[in-house]
């Protein structure tokens, strides 16, 4: 059976160290023709406010997931006997726009989309959000929304702008991406620029729980929740690698203290398991300041736990 899909390159064949970077050493395909899930890269970060950098993410993420072997221990996860899976590459963002990089982004996500593949994104700072968000509405609809992040990137504007890494959801809602009934908030926490930003997600419907009342837990039984909140329908998963503390993700632009644990993160991923997951992103490592390179070290077996949660994959127990 895994004879019949695309496998990645094991470290036995190859040293872990050689061969092409492509995510978890797979084939790279130039189009989703025929896979069932893909790896794409957003290098992205003229949307960031703070730390510059992500642009570099896509590549350090898969330099890092080198080390990744394809079956998951904890979950008996087998995501390459099931799926057809590849690296389609990076889309073309450009560095002088933010908008024709939005812009660009919406086409590359649609074109994987009209093969009938599912995404995940290697970012790129948040910004990215909003155009893959509004290429999935128009395959699905308003999707559920799962928002793992310590900020809840709601900002009207960001210096007078519309379109930056701090309002993707705020644009979502208004144009009618997300279901805000069917959206989720974790791990928000930190400072804000006036006290009622606070209450926006939750004045239009979202779910949202803080960091600060999650320390010390197993999110276990918050996903329970989760699951039985979102149902049925389309559900798309942004993961901002912020969401976690500094501890365990210092390279990131905008980092916040009293964080997620890892061991949280992987809760919530494997948390949604069961659910109709159309895609999923990573966003918001910053190379330049993942001094020891654990951050996109991370942010590669968080994106590994998200392909592993994808309908159709089988578990081996
Ligand atoms: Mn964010």
């Amino acid at each position: 059976m895994s004879e019949a899909f695309n496998q990645p390159l094991s470290g036995n064949d190859m040293p872990r160290f050689g061969g092409i970077a492509t995510m978890m050493r797979l084939p790279h395909a130039k189009t989703a023709e025929g896979l069932d899930a893909c790896f794409v890269g957003v290098p992205l970060d003229i949307g960031t406010g703070n730390r510059s950098g992500t642009r570099f993410g896509p590549r350090q993420i898969r330099a890092e997931s080198v080390l990744l072997r394809p079956y998951n221990m904890a979950t008996r996860a087998a995501p390459f006997d099931s799926l057809n899976v590849a690296d389609v590459g990076d889309i073309p963002t450009n560095p002088y726009s933010l908008l024709k990089s939005v812009d660009a982004i919406e086409a590359g996500i649609s074109a994987i989309l009209a093969h009938g593949c599912k995404p995940l994104s290697l970012g790129g700072d948040h910004t990215m959000a909003l155009p893959i968000l509004r290429a999935m509405a128009k395959k699905h609809g308003p999707v559920g929304l799962i928002h793992v992040d310590a900020h809840a990137d709601i900002n009207d504007t960001m210096s007078g702008e519309k379109i930056a890494h701090g309002t993707p959801f705020r644009r979502a809602v208004e144009e009618k991406l997300i279901d805000p009934h069917r959206t989720v908030q974790i791990g928000l926490r930190g400072t804000g620029y006036s006290a009622d930003e606070f209450d926006w997600p939750r004045s239009q419907g979202f779910r949202v729980f803080p960091a600060n009342e999650l320390w010390h837990r197993s999110l276990v039984p918050l996903m329970e929740e989760v699951r039985a909140h979102l149902g049925a329908g389309p559900v798309y998963i942004t993961f901002d690698i912020d969401s976690l503390d500094p501890a365990f993700a210092q390279g990131t632009g905008t980092p916040e203290i009293g964080g997620l644990t890892s061991m949280q993160a992987l809760e919530i991923i494997r948390g949604c398991w069961g659910l109709d997951i159309v895609g999923c992103d990573l966003v918001e490592v910053s190379p330049p300041y993942d001094t020891s390179g654990n951050t996109a070290l991370t942010a590669a077996n968080l994106l590994f736990e998200l392909l592993c949660v994808l309908p159709g994959v089988e578990r081996r127990n």
